[in-house]
């Protein structure tokens, strides 16, 4: 049965040991970042907690993070599955998607502030790059808007800076759906309608950080993968319908032509990102439920939170679009956690002609969404979730002066500081322009026997490995 809210699923987190609770007293200004960064540099992922701060200094507000994307495990308890199931209930949804489900009423509106109660600093969102970013952000913002044409509702997780009791500023990058929200509604005169959302069925959330077609409503996806409709409520004060058992929702408003400064940011990258001239929100009514929750993503330097979450989605979204759309015989598909789910892809296929691998290269650039600075294309015996195995493909399955193409004039990847400088300042992200590199790893002819003993004599000795009493060094022992 799907998680009914994040309560629920909190729940199922804590049943399989998944969740740890941070019972002392913390500041959000400061602490909250540097526990969460030694939590993901220290951990290993197939150890690491999600974490829920009961306790903040200066707020009655709890907040969890890590809990979509901690680790794999995590992740996949969060999709009702198992490690090796997200892919199919990833395809589910995609291929099935269920439309939301309106209801009269929902607890996200058990506790109602409009007019002068509103206060956008009643959370206790943390500030995450102490000394360079403006102040407190949210991470985790569902943030839903329609099309004024079809009607059609879009998602997605986008950067929120608070910027007083109630004014919120947005940073959404070109390749964005939300963008031609704003551009219809600016031609028609208009501002546009938003709400933003924070803390619901886990779900919902990993498929607002997915890169769907425009015009693809990411709670119908929910439901699918959920199995069932994801229940709506109206908003009090704006033309939208919400999860209806959210945590927190924020209403408001973009004004028409509604820009200001914004950032700069610590970003997913690892890099501050720059700041600019991004739209804002006023904000009509905070509505929340009782004791409400809060959530946010751990992002910045990889790894992280956010490139665990990223990864995943973009995953299903790329294998899909090439072998459903494109018939490109693909095995797997990685985005890196080093390339913060952006940067490097690496595609395995049992390839059928010489033409497959660079048009599978091809086929993941012309998404509308940008990844894959850095392609590689590998045979598919190479698990391509184990560096070393790629680096081995890279090393003896090609040739530089063939294998290798560098694609000029692409769309680039957001929020990238290798970008040039131009007159010595940097280019606003709506004017700079990238290149691909790819790289075709797979065999190109007959290649000679791999030089490893035959597989009878390797099961032998597995099957009498007591025999030879080998112990692996002991970490531990004395170093003289
Ligand atoms: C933690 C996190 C933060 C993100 N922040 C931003 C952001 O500030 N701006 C942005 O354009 N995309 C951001 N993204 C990526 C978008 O959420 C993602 O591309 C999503 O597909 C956007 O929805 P859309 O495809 O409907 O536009 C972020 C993703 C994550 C996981
Ligand atoms: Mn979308």
């Amino acid at each position: 049965m799907a998680y009914r809210d994040l309560r629920h699923y909190l729940t199922a987190l804590e049943e399989k040991g998944l969740l740890c609770h941070v019972r002392s007293e913390v500041d959000k200004d400061w602490e909250i970042a540097a526990v969460c960064r030694r939590v993901f540099q220290n951990i290993p992922e197939e150890r690491r907690p999600a974490l829920m701060f009961d306790n903040i200094k200066g707020s009655d507000i709890p907040l969890v993070i890590g809990i979509l994307g901690g680790s794999r495990a995590i992740y996949a308890t969060a999709l009702e599955t198992t490690l090796e199931g997200t892919l199919e209930k990833w395809e589910r949804g995609q291929t099935n998607p269920i439309k939301p489900r309106l209801v009269e009423s929902g607890p996200c509106q058990e506790v109602v502030h409009s007019g002068e109660s509103v206060n956008f600093e009643m959370l206790p969102a943390p500030v995450w790059t102490v000394g360079e970013d403006p102040g407190p952000y949210h991470t985790s913002p569902f943030v839903i808007s329609r099309d004024p044409e079809t009607g059609i509702p879009n998602m997605g997780t986008y950067r929120v800076q608070v910027k007083g009791r109630g004014k919120a500023g947005l940073m959404i990058n070109p390749p964005r759906n939300m963008n031609q929200h704003i551009r219809k509604n600016e031609a028609r005169g208009q501002g546009t309608d938003v709400a933003i959302v924070f803390g619901a069925d886990p779900i919902i959330g990993l498929t607002s950080v997915t890169p769907f077609p425009y015009g693809v409503d990411e709670l119908a996806v929910a439901g699918g993968i959920r199995g069932e409709p994801v229940e709506v409520t109206r908003c009090r004060t704006v033309d939208l319908v919400v999860p209806a058992t959210a945590e927190i929702v924020v209403e408001g408003k973009i004004p028409f032509q509604g820009r200001e400064a914004e950032g700069p940011f610590g970003e997913y990258g690892g890099y501050m990102g720059s700041g600019g001239n991004h739209p804002f929100v006023e904000i009509t009514c905070i509505t929340h439920r009782k004791n409400p929750i809060y959530q946010a993503f751990l992002s910045q330097m990889p790894p992280s939170e956010s490139s665990c979450i990223k990864a995943i989605g973009r995953e299903a979204v790329i294998r899909r679009h090439l072998k459903e759309n494109l018939g490109i015989p693909v095995t797997d598909v990685h985005l890196t956690d080093s390339g913060g789910a952006t940067g490097m892809l690496i595609i395995s296929m049992k390839k059928q002609n010489r033409f497959q691998p660079l048009k599978a290269m091809m086929g993941a650039w012309s998404h509308h969404d940008v990844f894959g600075k850095v392609t590689i294309v590998v045979d598919d015996d190479i698990d391509i979730r184990d560096s070393f195995q790629v680096e081995w493909a890279l090393s003896f399955r090609m040739q530089p002066a063939e294998d290798v193409y560098v694609i000029k004039n692409t769309d680039p990847l957001t929020l990238d500081p290798s970008q040039p400088l131009q007159d010595g300042e940097r280019v606003k992200p709506e004017d700079q322009v990238s290149s691909k590199l790819g790289i075709d790893a797979t065999k190109k002819h007959p290649f000679p026997p791999l030089a490893v003993p035959p597989k009878a004599h390797l099961e032998k000795v597995d099957a009498q490995w007591e025999r030879y009493g080998i112990r692996p060094v002991d970490g531990n022992a004395k170093k003289t």
